[in-house]
């Protein structure tokens, strides 16, 4: 039976440009802030996690918080059994600071950097410790389509449509403030990419509660896929008003803190997909936990991010849906995981198989 101990961690800070600018409801992003995380063991492996931090504060904060945690289960011999009790142990050193925000993203981490590390010590991919097959998912470019003017949005699509061989599903942006623009928005992808693509839609939070259903209701039936976050993340009963009401599948969990909540939202039919982050939901740990609840209910589960790493969880997961394709940071690894025709294979390597890009690490890196 394998058995590593962690002897110490080394965290870095990168500021990557990306490839799109992406104006969204909750933030414009024209590069993105990653914490790379390297943990090393005892007679010389490693376990290893890129984290996106959506804003470059994490970038100072979530460091500390996890050379708390490592602190605390430093030295001892930890084996596939004991990975669910060490999340615990970690999240209780943090407890005080609550189980969500930069503390749960630190423990995320964590807890993925060491799953990562368990499975290439047992020189299995990741996807097999877990009891997953190497499925090849169907996945989405959710690589643009952000709140950009119609011509714009139109020829993004267009490009979209017709990367890594092809794609069949794509997600647009919403939250313009208007249905009217919604459904402009909507129709100029469609036109522009025609009947057979697969389009979902992310207001990322963007409707306040009174008047949300009036604009779901005008995007209802355009065919849409899903309709994702369309109010603030923590608003349950309006979410589940909405599931009841309208015939497009409502998708949320991005930024679901823990595995917990999420059950809680699929128990009240606050979602009819889910589409947790691994970096949220408590890492590997959190989100195994989340996939056996959404299995007992036959929710459909997707990722959100982290394409290398969640192509592992979701190949492990019963109820597996898409996999979103998002390239943020991806510069910073060598021989990154992208699809081939909208499908994307988990890498037959030990562990998650990210391996540094080390001279392009060299130009992101920022001070601490
Ligand atoms: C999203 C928002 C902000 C940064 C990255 C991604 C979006 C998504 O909600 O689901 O892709
Ligand atoms: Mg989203």
């Amino acid at each position: 039976m394998t058995a590593i101990e962690i002897t110490g961690l080394r965290v870095r800070r990168a500021m990557v440009p990306v490839r799109r600018t992406l104006a969204t409801r909750v933030g414009t992003f024209t590069q993105g802030p990653f914490l790379l995380l390297d943990l090393d063991l005892k007679g010389g492996g490693a376990g290893h996690a890129l984290c996106f931090t959506f804003v470059s504060v994490g970038l100072k904060v979530i460091p500390i918080l996890l050379e708390e945690i490592v602190a605390a289960v430093k030295g001892r011999s930890i084996g596939p059994e004991d990975l669910s009790a060490i999340h615990d142990l970690g999240q209780k050193k943090l407890t005080h600071l609550g189980h969500e925000g930069a503390a749960m993203m630190a423990l995320s981490m964590f807890d993925m950097a060491l799953h990562d590390a368990m499975a290439r010590a047992a020189g299995v991919p990741l996807y097999a410790l877990l009891g997953g097959k190497a499925v090849a998912l169907p996945t989405y470019n959710s690589c643009g389509l952000g709140l950009m003017p119609l011509p714009e949005l139109a020829t993004e699509a267009r490009e979209l449509a017709a990367e890594h061989g092809g794609f069949s599903h794509m997600k647009l942006r919403m939250g313009r403030g208007d249905a009217a623009a919604e459904v402009a928005a909507y129709r100029a992808v469609r036109e522009a990419v025609g009947p057979d693509m697969a389009i979902s839609c992310d207001f990322n939070q963007g409707l306040d509660a009174a008047s949300a259903y009036d604009t779901c209701r005008a995007i209802d039936g355009l065919g849409l896929t899903w309709i994702e976050e369309p109010v603030v993340y923590d608003d349950y009963d309006t979410q589940a008003r909405l599931v009841r009401k309208l015939t497009t599948p409502v998708s949320v969990g991005e930024n679901w803190w823990s595995w917990r909540v999420g059950k809680a939202a699929i128990e009240m039919g606050a979602c009819d997909y889910v589409m947790p982050d691994l970096l949220r939901i408590g890492g590997v740990t959190g989100w195994m936990r989340l996939a056996k609840a959404a299995e007992q209910c036959a929710v459909p589960f997707s990722s959100h991010l982290s394409p290398d790493f969640s192509a592992h969880v979701l190949a492990a997961t019963p109820t597996r849906h898409w996999l979103e394709f998002m390239d943020w940071g991806q510069d910073l690894l060598d021989d990154p995981l992208v699809p081939v025709k909208g499908l994307t294979t988990p890498r037959d390597k030990p562990g998650t198989g990210i391996a540094w890009n080390e001279k392009a690490i060299a130009r992101c890196l920022v001070a601490g």
